[in-house]
């Protein structure tokens, strides 16, 4: 482990990319604004019916997509490794899947593998790149489990309550496509050979960040835990399934531990520069440059790596206020950074 964990403690600093279809919304949904949570979470916060949410990806075209724009401007920020979300909860993979025809080449008029080009220029650039794969929530992929929300929470729909009441009854989902199968027969069907194709597809993968394990089981995170193998010096956090797969990192979110949480484990803190980690057209708070850099400096003080998040626009470009930001960071990193 020591070995496998080397680059990781010594990398500090990191980019984190949630980049998919909720981007095309922007945080906004027939007029409405999301009220609460990530942009990323727009689908199931507004119950977007999974035909409609499908019916957005159809105009979901980043033609700015650059990939070696976006590993220049990591590495430029003095950042040593991407973690991209190759399927987030909706359940859109980023890559050409043949399990599912819910992923960027069957389902929007782009086309293409996003995940192939940003794969051949981190290896160009000597950048790590690390996936974040949702393996249990899937919004779209029938039997992919969905955390409870509450529409009361969201925009004033008339149906509030009666589709409260539903996704009570109904494990959280919303619309009847996505009980049409069982939550094994999506892991059996999807989440596993997706990883595999992920595993086999990109050459190394520095990383495999989970999230959420909503109804996840020791079984499921077993088969997955299985299929990693085909990455041997693979890094992995803590989120596939508590407590039997602790994984290597511990992740704390949009906070630094104190000193008194440090516990010797391995950590690493996610943020956001503003308040979403999907691309949201009304978020303007966005943190300053040197708040960002004391983060970065108070991580790695306390032996942690700091993930800073971008959220790309639906065209594939990053916003402008992202870009400014690490440009920052990076001209500090430049006079006070190591190497
Ligand atoms: C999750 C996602 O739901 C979210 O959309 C984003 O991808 C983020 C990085 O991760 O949200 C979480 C997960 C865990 C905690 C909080 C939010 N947590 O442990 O406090």
């Amino acid at each position: 482990k020591e070995e496998r964990m080397k680059w990781w403690r010594e990398a500090r600093f990191g980019m984190f990319i949630h980049f998919g279809v909720y981007a095309q919304m922007a945080g906004e949904y027939r007029g409405h604004q999301q009220a609460k949570g990530g942009a990323e979470w727009i689908m199931n916060r507004m119950k977007v019916p999974v035909q409609e949410y499908r019916s957005i990806a159809r105009q979901f075209n980043p033609v700015k997509f650059d990939a070696n724009e976006w590993v220049k401007t990591a590495k430029e920020a003095g950042m040593k490794y991407i973690v991209i979300t190759a399927k987030h909860h909706d359940g859109f993979a980023l890559f050409d899947s043949k399990a599912s025809d819910w992923d960027i080449t069957d389902a929007t008029p782009y086309g293409k593998d996003l995940l192939k080009p940003l794969a051949e220029a981190c290896k160009r650039h000597g950048m790590k790149l690390g996936l974040y794969y949702s393996q249990a929530q899937d919004w779209v992929n029938p039997g992919g489990s969905a955390a409870r929300k509450e529409m009361r929470e969201g925009w004033s729909n008339p149906d509030s309550t009666k589709i409260d009441n539903y996704t009570r009854d109904h494990l959280g989902h919303w619309d009847l496509v996505q009980e049409t199968k069982t939550f094994d027969q999506y892991i059996d069907q999807v989440a596993v050979p997706q990883l595999r194709e992920l595993m086999t597809n990109y050459g190394e993968i520095a990383v495999l960040w989970w999230d959420t394990p909503t109804r996840m089981t020791d079984d499921a995170a077993m088969k997955l835990t299985e299929v990693l193998k085909l990455q041997p010096q693979i890094i992995t956090n803590d989120r596939l399934k508590r407590p039997n797969f602790p994984g290597d990192t511990r992740t704390p979110e949009q906070k630094i531990p104190s000193q008194a949480e440090l516990d010797g484990k391995d950590w690493e803190t996610c943020m956001t520069m503003n308040r979403t980690w999907g691309y949201r057209k009304t978020d303007t708070s966005w943190k300053s440059a040197e708040a960002l850099v004391r983060n970065l400096v108070e991580s790695a003080s306390k032996g942690g790596n700091y993930l800073l998040n971008v959220g790309p626009k639906p065209d594939g470009s990053f916003p402008q206020e992202s870009v400014e930001r690490l440009q920052a960071m990076g001209a500090w990193m430049k006079i006070n950074g190591e190497a």
